[in-house]
């Protein structure tokens, strides 16, 4: 079965954090390389929501920080879309100019 198609990551924190989604790599030294969309609060309490296509022929990687500076926080991420989609944690790394950031790669599994 064909799963591309359309998307959504939700992020369920206590803290305001912010999303990212990358096609195939994220290279932390240039943050804008292979971006693909972004969200900070579009849900309620500071939460992101990115409503995309994707196609089964691509690895994205989804990227989630804190908006502030200097935070850590536990988080859990919901997707929901047309296929079903399987996170595989990549790294933890913490970069001096931002913040934790937390890695999460995923695939869509054929149904
Ligand atoms: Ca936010």
């Amino acid at each position: 079965m064909n799963v591309t198609g359309y998307y959504s990551f939700r992020s369920y924190s206590g803290t305001d954090v912010y999303g990212l989604i990358y096609r195939n790599v994220f290279n932390p030294l240039n943050p804008s390389e292979n971006q693909f969309s972004a969200d900070d609060d579009s849900e309620p309490n500071l939460q992101f929501r990115l409503n995309i296509r994707l196609t089964d022929d691509m690895t994205y990687v989804l990227v989630v920080t804190t908006s502030q500076t200097k935070q850590t926080s536990a988080f859990s991420i919901v997707a929901l879309g047309d296929g079903q989609v399987t996170f595989k944690s990549i790294s933890k790394c913490m970069y001096a100019f931002t913040m934790l950031v937390f890695k999460e790669h995923f695939n869509q599994v054929h149904q």
